[in-house]
């Protein structure tokens, strides 16, 4: 398994502090499926690196920079699984293929598939004529 990126670390945070107004080492061990000694580790470099503040036995904060990056992760991957949704992916492999894109995308790939998004959802007839070809493809199989 490869290691979390420090992004994934930052987005489960954010996401924990929304939740349940904290995070600890153990909550964030949960919800990536990593070993506690791991997010030590991870969170000791995020806390170098000004995203969170840590505090030993009390759990973390992020920081200004820390919120406002963790803040543009989450808004990324609700976009993308928007987006997977609407191209017609199946709700099972949603969380899964975000989790794996997320990451590699530029912000300008994100922006124009927020553009996308929008192109769909402003007018519903284009979702269905988008899922016209799906059922002609899947006919044609
Ligand atoms: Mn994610």
């Amino acid at each position: 398994m490869p290691t979390p990126s420090m992004e994934d670390y930052i987005e489960q945070i954010y996401n924990l502090i929304e939740e349940k107004g904290y995070a600890r080492v153990s909550d964030i061990a949960e919800a990536l499926s990593v070993h506690p000694s791991s997010v030590t580790k991870m969170v000791q470099k995020l806390d170098k690196d000004e995203y969170l503040v840590y505090e030993k036995y009390r759990g973390f904060s992020l920081t200004a920079k820390g919120k406002k990056i963790g803040k543009r992760l989450v808004f990324r991957h609700d976009l993308l699984e928007q987006f997977l949704k609407i191209i017609g992916v199946k709700d099972e492999n949603i969380y899964k293929d975000v989790e794996g894109i997320e990451h590699h995308l530029s912000w300008d790939a994100i922006d124009r598939i927020g553009d996308l998004v929008q192109f769909f959802e402003e007018e519903p007839s284009r979702m269905e004529a988008l899922a016209e070809i799906q059922r002609q493809n899947e006919n044609a199989e």
